[in-house]
């Protein structure tokens, strides 16, 4: 009797958690990051697909499978697609090699605000600038009209390369945040900025990583935090588990 109101509780909690994840997995849009050199329409520079719509709540899943990539998913405006948004959103650069890395990283961005058009781009100036390569992308853009995601995309191409941005901006971002910068990241790719990584390692990241490793304290600090946290999480689900097991037996 003293069990069953004990178990009662701690059943109803495992219950709640299932259907959470099962609601978050399929609010998933999937975005590849980068290309291979064979990849039609763009190559490597391109996010695909590139215009997508996500409702408040929807994960937008940007997966580092191209091959080779050093990207990053970083928020702009319409008006200066190639430049960082002020308190925009921002993954930081991951590299890939060659011969790719698995699992691929991962950065999961939830949307806020799906009444506003999103509008981000890579901020990679090796070789040349993948914004004005065409590596942009968009979320809830109008389908038409003069903020269409084609005015985007050809806004970006006709930006001076001078003026790409390569600020490191934060996880959360205007109508748009994630949780934890991406991973996992896998022997052979790199993640900047990143305290931990060896500085100066990948190759083409001469620019990114100096600017990268300015910032990387104050981007660090809240990504530990977040682990700590996710940590603690899995600690207390295991605790869970375990008093129910005990029970159960
Ligand atoms: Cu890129």
């Amino acid at each position: 009797m003293r069990f069953a109101t004990v178990l009662a509780p701690l059943l109803l909690t495992g219950l709640a958690v299932a259907q959470n994840n099962s609601t978050n997995s399929s609010d998933v849009v999937t975005v590849m990051v980068g290309g291979t050199i064979d990849t039609p329409n763009g190559g490597i520079f391109q996010f695909i697909p590139n215009n997508v719509k996500a409702s408040n709540g929807t994960v937008v899943r940007f997966m580092f499978t191209g091959m080779p990539g050093n990207h990053s998913i970083t928020q702009s405006s319409f008006s200066a697609p190639c430049t960082d948004l002020e308190g925009g959103f921002d993954s930081g650069w991951v590299s890939i090699p060659n011969e790719g890395v698995q699992p691929a990283p991962e950065w999961n961005l939830t949307v806020t605000n799906d009444q506003r058009p999103l509008w981000f781009f890579c901020k990679q100036l090796i070789p040349s600038p993948h914004c004005i390569a065409g590596m942009v992308g968009a979320i809830n853009a109008a389908d038409d009209g003069d903020n269409s995601f084609d005015n985007y995309k050809q806004a970006a191409s006709q930006v001076s390369p001078t003026e790409v941005d390569q600020t490191q901006n934060g996880l959360v971002g205007q109508g748009a945040s994630a949780s934890q910068r991406p991973s996992p990241i896998p022997s052979g790719a790199n993640l900047f900025p990143d305290a931990s990584a060896p500085a100066g390692s990948g190759s083409g990241g001469g620019s990114g990583t100096g600017t990268g490793t300015g910032d990387a304290p104050t981007t660090t600090s809240p990504s530990g935090a977040t682990n700590i946290l996710a940590t603690m999480n899995s600690g207390l689900i295991a605790l869970v588990a375990g008093v129910s097991v005990m029970f159960l037996a």
